[in-house]
C-alpha cells in the first residue's frame, strides 16, 4: 500500500476526529511504544470519556524518532485494533497530545517533565531501560548512560537520569514532584524505581535524594496485555478495513489488567476506578501472579518454541507436546509456591492464559519474547526457581527453560542456523558459551554471570546439575523431546 518513498498511496492519512477534545498535557510517558499505547493510554483515554479531566499524554522517545515521525503527520492520533477470536475491532486513540525524542532534544523533555502541570511521568522502557543490575536490583553504575548522566545535567540519557534531572528542576522552583508509575514488567516496579532514583540522586546532591524521598511517590503496578509488534501487514489490512491509512497502529488481545497501588502525589491522578483499573495497597501479589504465570512460561514456551522450529507462542501452544509442558510448569512448578492475591483463583487464572496464548490472531513472535533474557529470566523465573528449591523441590522444567535460553544465547540453533540474539549482554553470553565446549562448561561460565545468577542460586548444586543435564538433553535430543521427559517426569 506504500508507494517507494514510503508515502501512502491509496487513502488518505489518519487524522484525530475533529470533534475529539485535545486534552492538555498533565502525563508525560517514557518509552511510547506498541505496549503502551495499547494498554495505560487507552485506559486513559477511556477515563477521560467516562469522568472528564484532563489527562492528555506526551510521549517520549528515548533514542529513536520513528515514532515521532508516523505519529506527528497523523495529530498523534493511532488506531488500536483489538484481535478477537471473532475478528479485529478498530477504534481511534487521541489522548497523545505530543512526540519528543529525548535523544536530539533532551531539554524539551526535561522542559515537559518539570513544567507544574505534569503530575504522573510513566514509564515503559523495558527491563534494560533501567540501567540497573536484574539479580540485585541496584543500579549498574558502569552503564556508560549512568556515567554519561552523571557529567551532563542538561542532557541525560537515561530514563532515571531523566526523572532524577527533572525532579531537581522542580524542587528548585519549589513545584511538587510528580508521582512516577513504572508499568514495567520487573518484581515490585515502583520500589525498585525508586531505589535506583535515589541512588543516582544520591550520587548527585544529598539534599535532592532526601527531597524526592519524602516527598515523590512510586506505586508499584502489575501491567497486562498482550501486544505483539505491529507487522507491515497490518498496516495494510487495517487501511483496507477502515480507508484510511495510520503508519502506526497497535494491535492488542481482548484482555487487558492494571493493578495500581493507591499512592499518587496529593491524590492526582485520571478515574482510574471508572474503567477498571484495580487501585490496591499492595501490588506484590498480583505482581507475582503475573511476572511468574505469564511472563515465566511466556519465556519458557519462547526459548523451547524457537528451538523447536515454531514461530509465534499461539503455533507453539497448538504443539500437544509444549501445551502439556506449559501446563505442568503452572500445575508442578508454579502454583505451588505461589500466594494466591485477594479474590483471584489461580486454576481459573492459568486456565484463562493458556487461551489467551491460543489465541491464532495474535501473532505473537517467539523471537519477540526471547529477546532480553538476561534482564528477564531474574523475575520472571530463577526466583520461582529458588523458591521451589528452598522447599526441597527440584523445578526440573523451569531448569529446562533456563537450559534452552543458555542454549538460545550461544547463537545456534537445532539445525545449526545462526539466531539473531538481542540481549545487551549477548556478545558476552555469546563468548562464554564459545570458550567452553563442554555442556557443563557452558553452563558453569553462564551461571557465573552475577548481574543475572545471585551467588546462592548459581551455587546450588541441584540447580546446577539440573541443568547440565537438560542442556545435555537439549544437544542430544532437542527441545521437543526435552520438554515431553520433563512433563512426565
Ligand atoms: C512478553 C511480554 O515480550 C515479552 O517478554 O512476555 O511483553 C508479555 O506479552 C506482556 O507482559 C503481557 O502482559
Amino acid at each position: 500500500m506504500l508507494t517507494e518513498a514510503g508515502l501512502p498511496a491509496e487513502y488518505p492519512r489518519l487524522k484525530r476526529p475533529s470533534d475529539a477534545a485535545r486534552p492538555s498535557t498533565a502525563i508525560v510517558h517514557l518509552g511510547l511504544g506498541a505496549f503502551y499505547r495499547a494498554h495505560g493510554a487507552v485506559y486513559i483515554a477511556e477515563a477521560m470519556t467516562k469522568s472528564g479531566g484532563d489527562w492528555g499524554i506526551a510521549g517520549v522517545s528515548l533514542v529513536r524518532p520513528d515514532q515521532r515521525d508516523a505519529l506527528a503527520p497523523q495529530d498523534f492520533a493511532y488506531t488500536a485494533v483489538e484481535l478477537g477470536p471473532e475478528g479485529e475491532t478498530p477504534r481511534v486513540i487521541s489522548v497523545i497530545t505530543d512526540v519528543l525524542v529525548a535523544r536530539e532534544d533532551p531539554a524539551a523533555v526535561l522542559g515537559v517533565m518539570s513544567a507544574p502541570e505534569t503530575k504522573i511521568v510513566s514509564l515503559t522502557v523495558t527491563e534494560k531501560g533501567y540501567c540497573h543490575e536484574p539479580s540485585t536490583g541496584k543500579l549498574n553504575r558502569d552503564h556508560p548512560d549512568i556515567a554519561h548522566d552523571l557529567e551532563h545535567p542538561d542532557a541525560p540519557r537515561s530514563a532515571v537520569g531523566f526523572l532524577v534531572r527533572a525532579l531537581d528542576r522542580r524542587r528548585k522552583a519549589g513545584t511538587r514532584p510528580f508521582t512516577v508509575l513504572c508499568c514495567d514488567n520487573l518484581p515490585e516496579n515502583g520500589k525498585l524505581l525508586r531505589g535506583l532514583v535515589l541512588e543516582l540522586s544520591g550520587l548527585i546532591d544529598n539534599e535532592l535524594k532526601s527531597w524526592i524521598g519524602t516527598h515523590a511517590t512510586f506505586p508499584s503496578t502489575m501491567v497486562d496485555r498482550i501486544v505483539p509488534a505491529t507487522k507491515p501487514e497490518d498496516i495494510d489490512r487495517l487501511a483496507e478495513k477502515t480507508g484510511v491509512m495510520d503508519l502506526s497502529p497497535v494491535m492488542h488481545e481482548p484482555f487487558s489488567q492494571w493493578v495500581i497501588e493507591d499512592d499518587f502525589v496529593d491524590g492526582e491522578r485520571p478515574d482510574f476506578a471508572a474503567v477498571g483499573v484495580e487501585l490496591v495497597e499492595d501490588v506484590t501479589p498480583f505482581e507475582h501472579m503475573k511476572l511468574r504465570c505469564l511472563n515465566g512460561t511466556h519465556s519458557s514456551l519462547a526459548y523451547l518454541g524457537y528451538l523447536s522450529g515454531h514461530e509465534t507462542i499461539s503455533e507453539t501452544v497448538a504443539d500437544p507436546v509444549l501445551a502439556a509442558f506449559c501446563k505442568s510448569l503452572w500445575a508442578k512448578e508454579i502454583l505451588p509456591i505461589l500466594k494466591a492475591p485477594p479474590g483471584v483463583d489461580l486454576q481459573a487464572y492459568t486456565g484463562e492464559l493458556f487461551e489467551r496464548y491460543a489465541n491464532p490472531a495474535i501473532r505473537h513472535r517467539t523471537w519477540q519474547i526471547a529477546m532480553d533474557g538476561s534482564q528477564k529470566l531474574p523475575q520472571r523465573i530463577l526466583g520461582t526457581i529458588a523458591e521451589n528449591l528452598d522447599a526441597g523441590r527440584t523445578p526440573k522444567g523451569l531448569c529446562l527453560a533456563v537450559a534452552a535460553w543458555m542454549r538460545y544465547v550461544g547463537g545456534t540453533d537445532e539445525k545449526g542456523n545462526a539466531i539473531d540474539v538481542r540481549d545487551p549482554l549477548s556478545a558476552d553470553l555469546k563468548a562464554l558459551s564459545d570458550g567452553a565446549s563442554s555442556a557443563e562448561g557452558k553452563v558453569d561460565a553462564i551461571l557465573a554471570v552475577r548481574k543475572i545468577f545471585p551467588e546462592t542460586l548459581a551455587s546450588n548444586p541441584i540447580f546446577r546439575d539440573a541443568l547440565v543435564q537438560s542442556y545435555k538433553g537439549l544437544v542430544e535430543k532437542g527441545a521437543r523431546v526435552m520438554a515431553k521427559e520433563r512433563t512426565d517426569d
